[in-house]
């Protein structure tokens, strides 16, 4: 392992040197991390009407997965995942955070319209929280929907830190205008894999392809607190309408979900309500993906709500269901293979508005060799050449023409916009509002925002190895 721990030395560095670039910026203007440190105090001030105000110290924590497996990590409050934020859509919200992680840090706020100051990105001029310091995010919570909040930092080879954590948490913001809420019961779910380990593909599968690099693979996952089997069942009756928000909170492993003899009735996808509440036998969603589900609860028994790929589900990743006056073991069965479309979920006959630009987008790879580490381009460019990856101008609407030339699924992810699905594959869409698409390996989407939230705003793959290792770019604006 010497040759790695060598590597590692060297790649750290390099980020050292390219955030510190960074944080002088000529992107975010003649800004410093003490300038930083002192604006979001500032504003502060300006806000009297505080609805929320949230204490998050990020430190070491032991977390019992199930008896006597005890993970490691690092975490929101000693809880994964980290508290509930309840914020109400439109009122400020002031979050104060203290590193005590061991290491830079910084929170991220996900699927919110925020300054890029306070939306936890350095590529974008937040500041970097350094170990043993404090930091107060504050800002207008808006839109409405299922968020969440997550470490930002870099990972690179280490894979206890950033999204490979317990450094993740459901961020709610709740519509001003109240909830019509025609469910009986709400449950919360984060799906998460552990214990991730580095390896080459070749040496598991004796076969091709020849000159892929490592990949992280997972020896535990939980989708709640605790491995299937582990946690207390979520309790149920017949007759029960159960509104499920469902987060991948995993660092680079997309999931698909059943709940056998229950199908979902799917409100809303990354937090925006479909057009088309569409019901689904499997659900799948990518790294960072979120789903609000509602369960009618109309099959009573006692099941298991996991994952559909068996090694997964066996290694942890499920929760048992377990409905009122049933006795026995929890029962799983293996749903109809189904494929994953977003277009159920659109506007059928409506085409979106038309862009006023397009910019073609397409990501590949360049594989590390057996024991490496591979590399990723948007355009032929890795971070940080892709900053910036293209500039736009306020109020016009931009079409990303996204091409995944590449043998892997990439969840792509656009900071402090929502965008609109216009097309999947060949398949044209309107209407489903999305923070982050999940692209297929070798397969085509097109996306729509409008550049309506000024500032230097981060585009990458949420996968976290994907990421730190270039699959990201800047926009910004003119
Ligand atoms: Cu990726």
């Amino acid at each position: 392992m010497a040759k790695f721990d060598q590597r590692e030395g060297t790649r750290h560095s390099q980020l050292l040197l390219s955030r510190r670039a960074l944080l002088r910026g000529a992107q975010a203007g003649a800004f410093s991390l003490a300038a930083a440190r002192t604006l979001p105090r500032a504003h502060a001030q300006a806000m009297q009407d505080e609805s929320a105000d949230y204490k998050i110290r990020i430190a070491p924590a032991s977390i019992e997965i199930a008896p006597g497996k005890v993970i490691r990590t690092t975490a929101y409050n000693g809880t994964v995942p980290g508290p509930v934020l309840r914020i109400k859509e439109g009122r400020p919200v002031r979050i104060d955070v203290t590193n005590d992680s061991g290491y830079p840090n910084l929170i991220h706020s996900h699927g919110l319209m925020i300054p890029s100051l306070q939306d936890g990105a350095t590529e974008e001029g937040s500041p970097i929280i350094g170990v043993g310091e404090s930091l107060t995010y504050s800002y207008v919570a808006k839109p409405s929907g299922t968020r969440w909040y997550h470490s930002h930092a870099m990972a690179m080879t280490d894979l206890a830190r950033s999204t490979y954590s317990g450094e993740f948490g459901f961020l709610i913001v709740e519509p001003a205008a109240g909830d019509a809420g025609s469910y009986d019961r709400e449950v919360l779910l984060a799906a998460h894999h552990w214990e991730g380990h580095w390896v080459s593909l070749q040496d598991i599968k004796k076969g091709p392809p020849p000159d892929n690099g490592l990949e992280v693979m997972y020896h535990a996952a939980t989708l709640g607190d605790r491995m299937l089997g582990h946690g207390d069942p979520i309790k149920v009756r017949a007759g029960e309408r159960v509104l499920f928000r469902v987060l991948n909170a995993s660092g680079n492993m997309g999931i698909s979900l059943a709940l056998p003899g229950h199908r979902f009735k799917v409100l809303a996808l990354d937090g925006n309500p479909v057009p088309t509440t569409a019901t689904v036998d499997v659900l799948k969603l990518d790294v960072a993906e979120r789903a609000d589900v509602i369960v009618e609860m109309n099959n009573p028994g006692i099941w298991v709500f996991g994952s559909t790929d068996d090694e997964d589900r066996n290694m942890g990743m499920g929760v048992v269901v377990e409905y009122a006056n049933q006795t026995g073991r929890p029962a799983w069965r293996a749903s109809a293979a189904s494929k994953w479309d977003y277009t159920v979920f659109g506007r059928s006959g409506a085409a979106a508005a038309a862009p006023d630009e397009t910019v073609s987008l397409k990501f590949e790879k360049v594989p590390g060799g057996r024991g490496g580490y591979n590399r990723w381009t948007i355009n032929g460019k890795s971070w940080p050449d892709t900053n910036p990856l293209f500039t736009v101008r306020q109020g016009r609407r931009y079409r990303l023409l996204l091409d995944n030339n590449s043998g892997d699924e990439h969840p792509v992810h656009l900071h402090r916009h929502s965008f609109e699905i216009t097309k999947v594959g060949d398949k044209p869409t309107s209407a489903i509002i999305k923070d982050t698409i999940s692209l297929p390996r070798f397969s085509t989407a097109e996306v729509d925002f409008v550049a309506d939230d000024p500032g230097p705003t981060l585009f990458h793959c949420h996968h976290q190895d994907h990421m730190d290792e270039g699959f990201a770019g800047l926009i910004l604006y003119e």
